[in-house]
């Protein structure tokens, strides 16, 4: 059973880039999702790390401790492994800079996007969350100081994307734009094994997961959507599973086939998902999947972000399912 380690050595020649900073990266990673499984795992046990901050982020949510604890651990992590030059965080309203240490330059080129504990709302209650991330190279020169277009960058720009899910298991699924391979956290050892190798979304699949409790603020072609969804023919019904982590509901449609959504609202008329931080991540990694993901019209990873916390709508996950889903926008627009 390969590490984590040794798969990357392996497969070294998919990477275009140093295969030395692909080893940090992944290691800052590592590092940082081993703190956050282990406090996961105690959660119930201290009142330390329940419940809110106190803190209201950037999105206008109430911070949980644990999104607070996950978003230090990322970034210190990453700045100790010296190997990005700037990290922007669903939890951080600016994007952060980080110089290498004792020159005041930066060394290192590239770019990290990342919601440091997804499905904030179920941490109290043990059920599935997770941290979703995404890299890319700066667009600037290493010599000029960081700007906001260096985080700006269309998703199919990304060079390596991934999650770790803290579920039943800590699962860590990544692709560098060569397919989508999982790694199970022994805890044991601390070590992550190679455990699902080239994930692939069924073409079609009998799961559809959406937020039900919307339905009143959803546009009639969504209401349409779900009846079809609901309907006796063919294949249907699907079954309903929304646990509302994204990460949980993405990973189990991508496994056993599925579609995943969270349409724009009444309330919510750019839907709720952020673009740079879960979007654009879960959609190289549905289409590396051979999934297919979009905003409903268009492809999420051609959309060119305007701002850093930008929210859209979202669908991914087989690609017949995402396809029937599109036609019904298109056909009651
Ligand atoms: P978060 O990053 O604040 O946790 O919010 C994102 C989460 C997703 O994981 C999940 O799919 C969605 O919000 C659930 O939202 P809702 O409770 O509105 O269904
Ligand atoms: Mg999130």
């Amino acid at each position: 059973m390969y590490t984590l380690g040794e798969f990357i050595i392996k497969n070294r020649d998919n990477f275009l880039y140093s295969i030395e900073s692909l080893l940090r990266l992944f290691s800052s990673i590592k590092l940082a999702s081993k703190a956050i499984h282990k406090e996961v795992n105690k959660v119930g046990l201290t009142e330390e790390l329940i419940g809110s901050s106190g803190i209201t982020n950037i999105q206008g949510e109430n911070q949980q401790k644990l999104d607070n604890f996950a978003h230090k651990a990322f970034i210190e992590s990453f700045k100790s492994r010296n190997v990005v030059c700037g990290i922007a965080s669903e939890e951080s309203e600016d994007f952060i800079v980080i110089k290498e240490k004792k020159e005041n330059f930066y060394q290192n080129q590239y770019i990290v996007l990342i919601d440091p504990l997804d499905g904030s709302s179920n941490i109290d209650v043990n059920v599935s969350i997770g941290t979703i991330f995404s890299v890319y190279l700066r667009k600037s020169s290493v010599k000029m100081d960081l700007t906001i277009s260096d985080f700006l960058q269309k998703g199919k720009k990304q060079i390596l994307a991934g999650y770790i899910i803290y579920g039943s298991s800590t699962i860590l699924v990544f692709t560098i734009g060569k397919g989508v391979h999982g790694f199970t956290l022994d805890p044991s050892v601390g070590t992550f094994y190679l455990s699902h190798p080239n994930l692939h979304f069924p073409k079609v699949g009998s799961i559809y997961s959406i937020n039900h409790g919307n339905y009143a603020n959803f546009s009639s072609e969504i209401k349409k959507f779900i009846r079809y969804c609901q309907e006796k023919k063919e294949n249907r019904p699907y079954t309903a599973r929304y646990i509302g982590s994204l990460v949980g509901d993405f990973h189990r449609n991508m496994i056993k086939g599925g579609i995943y959504i969270y349409p724009k609202t009444d309330s919510s008329p750019n839907g709720k998902l952020r673009l740079l931080y879960e979007c654009n991540p879960i959609a190289f990694l549905t289409e590396q999947a051979g999934g297919k993901a979009s905003d409903g019209e268009n492809r999420i990873l051609d959309i060119k972000p305007i701002k850093l916390h930008q929210r859209t709508p979202f669908v991914c996950g087989s690609v017949e399912m995402v396809s029937k889903f599109e036609e019904f926008i298109a056909n009651y627009k």
